[in-house]
C-alpha cells in the first residue's frame, strides 16, 4: 500500500474551497468554519506534543459530566475549540463531551447557520502513555437556516444522517485529519514546518472484509452469548484461511477506527450487563465516525439499526457500536440475530 496516494500538493483550505464550488449556493461560511476549526486542531496538537514538557499532565480536581476524571489536556482542548469557534459568526450553538449542556455563542457575536458537536480529546486514558489520542467533530446545519438567534437543543439533537461534515484529528506519530463532507473520505497530514495540512490520501475506501477485530475483550463475560459466539468464531481457524482474525485494541476509538478504515475488519464497543448502551457516545463519537466509515464504503450499526438513523434524545447518550468492513459487520449481525450456521 503506498504511503502517499496522491501527488497533487493541496492544502486543506484549497481542498475545502474547491469542494465548496460544487455547491453554487455556498456563501463561504462553511470554509470559514473549517479554517477556524483547523486552527484549534493545530493548537491542540502542539500542546499534546508538549504535554510532558509543560508538566501539564495529571488530573484536575474535577470530573467530567460522566463522572470520569478529567485531565488538564481535555479541559485545554475543550477551551481551545470554544475560543477558536465562538466568534467566527459561523455557528449558532455547540456541544461537547466535556460540557454538560449546550455551549452558547456569546451574545456579542453573530450567530451562524451551523452547529458543531465535538469530543475535544478522545482516548484520554492514553495521554500519559503517549499513545494516539484525537479530536472528533461533527457539523450540522441549524434547523431554521435563516434564524439569527441562539441555536437550541433541537438544533443539536439531529440524527447522524443529517451531518454536513464530520472528521477527526489524530495526534499520533503524525497528525492526520480525516474528513468527509459527504463526498468521500480524504486524509490530510500536518506538516508542522509550514503549518499546513496537506492532502495525503484521497477518497479512502475500506476493504470489503478485513482480518482484524477490535474490542475490549476483558468484558467478554458480560456480553450476550451471541456476541461471545461471534468472537469465538473469529478466533477459530478456518480451512479457507480467512480466520483466525488478529486482535488489535488501542483503547482510543479514533485510533482503532483509523486502522479499521485503512486495513478493514471490525471495531466494536458493545452493550454488556453493566452498560446496557455500551460506552461510546452517539453524538460526538459514533455519528462522526459512522459517517466516515460509510463514506469509505463500510457499515456502522448498533447490531440492528444504522447508527446514523438513531434519533438522539440527549447530547451525551451512548449506543453500542459495530463498525468497519461491510462483510465483517454483516457477519456480526447474522450472529446477533442467531442466524449463523456452523457451515458458514
Ligand atoms: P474518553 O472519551 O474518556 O476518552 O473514552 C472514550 C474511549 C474511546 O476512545 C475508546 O474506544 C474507549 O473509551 C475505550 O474504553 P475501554 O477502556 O473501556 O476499552
Ligand atoms: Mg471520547
Amino acid at each position: 500500500m503506498p504511503i502517499i496516494s496522491t501527488n497533487r500538493l493541496i492544502t486543506i483550505e484549497r481542498h475545502i474551497a474547491s469542494e465548496e464550488q460544487l455547491h453554487p449556493e455556498a456563501t463561504g461560511e462553511y470554509s470559514g468554519l473549517l479554517r477556524d476549526l483547523t486552527l484549534a486542531l493545530r493548537l491542540i496538537a502542539r500542546d499534546v506534543r508538549r504535554a510532558g514538557l509543560n508538566d501539564i499532565l495529571g488530573f484536575t480536581d474535577t470530573t467530567n459530566v460522566h463522572g470520569e476524571t478529567v485531565k488538564k489536556l481535555d479541559d485545554y482542548a475543550n477551551d481551545v475549540i470554544f475560543r477558536a469557534m465562538d466568534h467566527g459568526g459561523h455557528l449558532c450553538v455547540m456541544a461537547s463531551e466535556e460540557s454538560y449542556g449546550l455551549i452558547h455563542i456569546p451574545s456579542r457575536y453573530k450567530k451562524g447557520k451551523y452547529v458543531l458537536v465535538f469530543d475535544p480529546l478522545d482516548g484520554s486514558s492514553n495521554i500519559d502513555v503517549n499513545a494516539t489520542i484525537g479530536t472528533i467533530f461533527s457539523i450540522y446545519r441549524r434547523l431554521e437556516p435563516n434564524d439569527t438567534s441562539d441555536g437550541s437543543l433541537t438544533d443539536v439533537l439531529q440524527p447522524g444522517y443529517k451531518q454536513v461534515a464530520a472528521g477527526y484529528a489524530s495526534y499520533g506519530s503524525a497528525m492526520n485529519l480525516v474528513y468527509t463532507s459527504g463526498n468521500g473520505v480524504d486524509v490530510f497530514t500536518y506538516d508542522q514546518t509550514i503549518g499546513e495540512f496537506l492532502l495525503t490520501r484521497e477518497k479512502v475506501t475500506i476493504p470489503q472484509r478485513g482480518k482484524i477485530y477490535s474490542i475490549n475483550e476483558g468484558n467478554y463475560n458480560r456480553w450476550e452469548p451471541r456476541l461471545r459466539q461471534y468472537i469465538d468464531y473469529l478466533k477459530t481457524p478456518s480451512d479457507d484461511g480467512l480466520r483466525p482474525y488478529s486482535l488489535r485494541y488501542i483503547g482510543t476509538a479514533i485510533a482503532d477506527v483509523h486502522r479499521t478504515l485503512y486495513y478493514g475488519g471490525i471495531f466494536m464497543y458493545p452493550a454488556d450487563s453493566l452498560s446496557p448502551k455500551g460506552k461510546l457516545r452517539l453524538m460526538y463519537e459514533l455519528n462522526p465516525l459512522s459517517m466516515l466509515i460509510e463514506q469509505a464504503g463500510g457499515r456502522a450499526t448498533d447490531g440492528t439499526r444504522r447508527i446514523m438513523d438513531i434519533m438522539p434524545t440527549d447530547i451525551h447518550e451512548r449506543a453500542p457500536v459495530f463498525m468497519g468492513s461491510q462483510d465483517d459487520v454483516l457477519d456480526l449481525e447474522t450472529f446477533l440475530r442467531g442466524e449463523h450456521t456452523s457451515q458458514q
